[in-house]
């Protein structure tokens, strides 16, 4: 079974679209799926929006949480949902913006029975960038030359939100992650080394934004070079707790 964990915030303009595109691409691949939405109560009703889908598509559930918490601490809650009520073994993450192209599923889905993560990846071969200008791509391009270099990760991408998880992987990041916001998203990769996942790259073509308003301030982006430099004490206390565990379990 593979669970889709959506994280929303004003996404009314692209939710729809997006659900009708995933169920296009997850249908003819044969497997059981849930779309899974975690709305923080969102001021624009995507909510509401959801619930009227839900109504003739069964794949589809609704998480509303209280208020806006970040997109780390939405997705986290969506996994330890998944952990406790479902057998699922495989979580997909993806953004609702439709930046992550449903159409690219099918590939990650093919690699994700042999890897305990799949990354999708807009800087290897066959990936792409639609919609951004220089200055954005600079700043994604440092974001993960850095995390690269600081953790040796021989990745190329560690900044996407649309991935697949393997169930024991994902209990790992609900035990490990600490953090709320967009940095979550790297931390959830660099836990994922940090307990010895096999990590496969596919390629994808991310689009930007077109519709509906992005949250990602530059405050974010400061944050996030802060972060990947100071997650190293972490990043080692994680590695050496999470393969003991793995050894003595
Ligand atoms: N539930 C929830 N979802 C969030 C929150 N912040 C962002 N999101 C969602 O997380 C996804 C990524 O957020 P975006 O605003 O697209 O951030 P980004 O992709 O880094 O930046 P842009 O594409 O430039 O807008 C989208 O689906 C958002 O709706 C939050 O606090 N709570
Ligand atoms: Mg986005």
């Amino acid at each position: 079974m593979y669970y889709v964990i959506i994280p929303t915030y004003n996404e009314i303009d692209n939710i729809e679209e997006l659900i009708t595109r995933l169920t296009k691409a997850l249908s003819p691949l044969n497997i059981d799926y849930r779309i899974l939405v975690i709305d923080d109560n969102s001021p624009d009703g995507t909510w509401k929006k959801v619930q009227e889908i839900m109504q003739r598509d069964k794949h589809v559930e609704l998480i509303i949480r209280e208020k806006k918490e970040g997109i780390g601490a939405a997705i986290k809650h969506g996994m330890k949902h998944i952990l406790e009520n479902t057998d699922a073994e495989y979580i997909v993450t993806m953004d609702a913006d439709l930046s992550h192209t449903p159409e690219d599923l099918a590939e990650m889905v093919k690699h994700s029975r042999s890897a305990d993560l799949v990354q999708a990846s807009r800087y290897i071969s066959g990936g792409k960038i639609i919609g951004w200008g220089p200055h954005r791509k600079l700043i994604s391009w440092g974001a993960n030359a850095l995390v690269r270099i600081l953790y040796r990760t021989g990745l190329h991408e560690h900044t996407t939100n649309y991935r697949i998880y393997r169930r024991w992987l994902a209990q790992k990041i609900v035990d490990y992650t600490r953090s709320r916001g967009y940095e979550w998203v790297i931390e959830a990769l660099l836990v994922s080394i940090a307990c010895g996942a096999k990590i496969v790259e596919v390629p994808t073509t991310f689009v930007n934004r077109v519709k509906g308003k992005s949250k990602l301030g530059v405050k974010d982006i400061l944050g996030w070079f802060k972060y990947i430099v100071a997650f190293r004490k972490q990043f080692n206390i994680i590695r050496n707790t999470c393969r003991e565990s793995a050894r003595t379990s």
